[in-house]
């Protein structure tokens, strides 16, 4: 078995790309870490190597995997589900074969003269929730009846990792991801955006115009939580994961409103006029708050950051 020596990171210029792929840098060295994106930009491909890719381009994808001696893999690339609905064909054709395309490889090097054995990442999200769930704690295996075109793409990609590692041994690994907010990078697409536009407003004194209701409450998740999700259930042992398909987890839950307040908490005159559009429907269907369960029991996963916290440390950068 050959377990390839360096990490390949697809979308790697995307919101938790940037952040993932310094932290991976930082800890394996520069030079071990190859970003990729569609199109080049400096806060990745100026700290290490970095190579244009189309996820959609499987050939390209496996020469790069030859070429760096790949053996783990962080598959982010993807459209998130406010920009899905207006994309709705090429949303399918990037989130499905861009992770197909990464299955296959993997199912096929390990199988290959060269054995090679790839480990996966690739984030699922708590799109796959749809109005049919319990909202308060929305348990692991709730129904997935999403009303996003992205939320369909993460069903049916959560079923194929499933389908990969028990048909070829596909070590791939997920997370259904909440909302994620950081300050290093921009967010892009996505229902959730919401709550990084409005502190980025709330830093510049300028009022945010909210596309939620006020009272529509979400799970979110600042973005040193989501790394540290990442990089622990890539760590462990492929015996301590018992579910396949994709882990819930959880870190904080609050509506535009309490978000509000938190913010005033620090910036008294702050002010947020609500207009409701499309992304309050389908933050409507998304659950409220979610059970961790299985990820606290099976890897040990336990955020660190609260609602406080988080807007402490994102008005400070
Ligand atoms: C989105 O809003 O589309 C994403 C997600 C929750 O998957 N941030």
């Amino acid at each position: 078995m050959n377990s390839g020596k360096n990490i390949l990171i697809t979308g790697a210029a995307g919101q938790l790309g940037v952040e993932l792929t310094a932290r991976l840098r930082e800890q394996h060295g520069a030079e071990k870490v190859i970003a990729t994106d569609i199109r080049n930009t400096d806060s990745v491909s100026k700290s290490g190597p970095f190579e244009e890719l189309d996820v959609m381009d499987k050939q390209r994808m496996s020469k790069l995997i030859d070429k760096y001696d790949v053996g783990s893999i962080y598959h982010l690339a993807a459209i998130l589900s406010a920009k899905g609905e207006t994309h709705i064909a090429l949303t399918w054709k990037l989130n499905m074969n861009g992770l197909l395309h990464v299955l296959d490889l993997a199912g096929e090097k390990k199988a290959s003269a060269s054995s090679r054995h790839i480990r996966i990442f690739w984030p699922s999200s708590i799109g796959v929730f749809g109005p049919d769930i319990p909202r308060e704690r929305t348990p692991q295996n709730s129904p997935l009846n999403p009303t996003t075109v992205y939320g369909i793409t993460k069903v049916a990609g959560e079923q194929w990792c499933a389908y990969y590692h028990r048909r070829f041994g596909v070590d791939v690994r997920s997370v259904r991801y909440p909302g994620l907010i950081g300050n290093k990078s921009e967010p892009g697409g996505g229902t959730t955006d919401y709550a990084v536009d409005m502190l980025r407003s709330a830093g510049n004194g300028k009022t945010f115009t909210c596309p939620l209701k006020s009272g529509t409450r979400l799970p979110m998740m600042y973005m040193e939580d989501a790394i540290k999700a990442a990089l622990n259930l890539m760590s462990v042992p492929p015996g301590r994961i018992s579910i396949r398909t994709s882990y819930n987890i959880s870190a904080m839950s609050f509506s535009p409103e309490e978000l509000l307040s938190a913010i005033r908490q620090h910036i008294n005159g702050f002010d947020v006029r609500y207009e409701p559009d499309e992304r309050d429907k389908i933050a409507s269907s998304w659950p409220d708050s979610i059970d961790d369960t299985d990820a606290r029991r099976d890897w040990d996963w336990k955020p660190a950051c609260d609602l406080p916290g988080m807007v402490r440390e994102m008005l400070k950068q």
